[in-house]
């Protein structure tokens, strides 16, 4: 991917465990690499079309500037996150921070912290089947759209759909979204379980009935075989409450572990 690289961006700042470095300060460098497309900037020679270097010097000296952490790796998570909710276009970022005067009683060059973060493209099932059941599915949408970290990219229709399993229960309302998170995919499972939770979910019967259930389905394209969490989810190409509404938003998405699209699966599900 194109990238725009900013270099050893000199600060004078306050950051570190020790009192006297946030008494005395001393000079950080910030080196980022911000991964964007600039094809388009470069066709049409416009700054409209690309992102101004100098704006986002600006917000890095802020964030250098306007808190004193303790520890670089604080200052560099606070670099990645602002730039990365602040512009659409950024979809990665790579961000050094070097501190050349760190009080080590020895000779050496630099010390640095170097992290890479993005924005993850993740496909949410959600069901409920106790109450009013769309106010629910309305609820997890709204809630997830309100965390400053996710944005619901699409929503699928809201399916009626008969319960899967043994447990003798209610229709279900079921649905897909699409978001766009900087959580890891623990991080979004706890904000899932809050949600539910917010929505009064109690957990019962396992796979029995529920205000609100809110399940990862797809996170980029990664496999995760956690204790308490599986991704892609394991049940997903045996439902068709799942495949149908996430086929109706991203019939392309892809399944890393069967490879195979969700339309595919879809496909292969309805000839069973
Ligand atoms: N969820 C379950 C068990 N069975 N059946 C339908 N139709 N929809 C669901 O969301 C559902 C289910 C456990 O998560
Ligand atoms: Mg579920
Ligand atoms: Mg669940």
């Amino acid at each position: 991917m194109d990238k725009i690289i900013i270099k050893d961006l000199e600060i004078f700042a306050y950051h570190g465990v020790m009192d006297a470095e946030k008494k005395n300060g001393q000079t950080f460098y910030v080196t980022t690499e911000l991964f964007m497309d600039l094809r388009e900037a470069g066709l049409a020679d416009d700054l409209n079309n690309t992102i101004n270097y100098a704006e986002i010097c600006e917000d890095i000296r802020l964030v250098m500037t306007e808190d004193k952490y303790n520890l670089i790796e604080a200052v560099a998570e606070n670099i990645a996150g602002t730039i990365l909710l602040k512009y659409d276009k950024i979809k990665m970022i790579h961000v050094t921070i070097s501190k050349p005067h760190a009080p080590i009683p020895m000779t050496f060059d630099t010390v640095c912290v170097d992290i890479v973060r993005k924005k993850h493209i993740a496909y949410l099932g959600i069901g409920s089947n106790l109450g009013d059941k769309e106010a629910y599915l309305d609820y997890a949408v709204d809630q997830l759209g309100k965390d400053d970290y996710v944005t619901v990219n699409k929503v699928s229709s809201y399916i009626v759909t008969e319960p899967y399993g043994d447990v003798e229960q209610d229709d279900f309302l079921n649905g897909c979204l699409e978001i766009e998170t900087l959580y890891s995919p623990e991080e979004l499972l706890a904000l899932i379980h809050d949600i539910e939770s917010g929505a009064g979910r109690k957990r019962l019967i396992h796979w029995g009935p529920r205000t609100l259930d809110i399940d990862i389905l797809l996170y980029d394209r990664e496999i995760i075989m956690e204790e308490d969490l599986k991704v892609p989810h394991i049940e997903m190409a045996k439902r068709a409450f799942v495949l149908e509404p996430l086929c109706e938003i991203a019939p392309y998405a892809y399944h890393p572990g069967y490879t195979r699209t969700v339309l595919e699966l879809l496909e292969l599900l309805k000839q069973v």
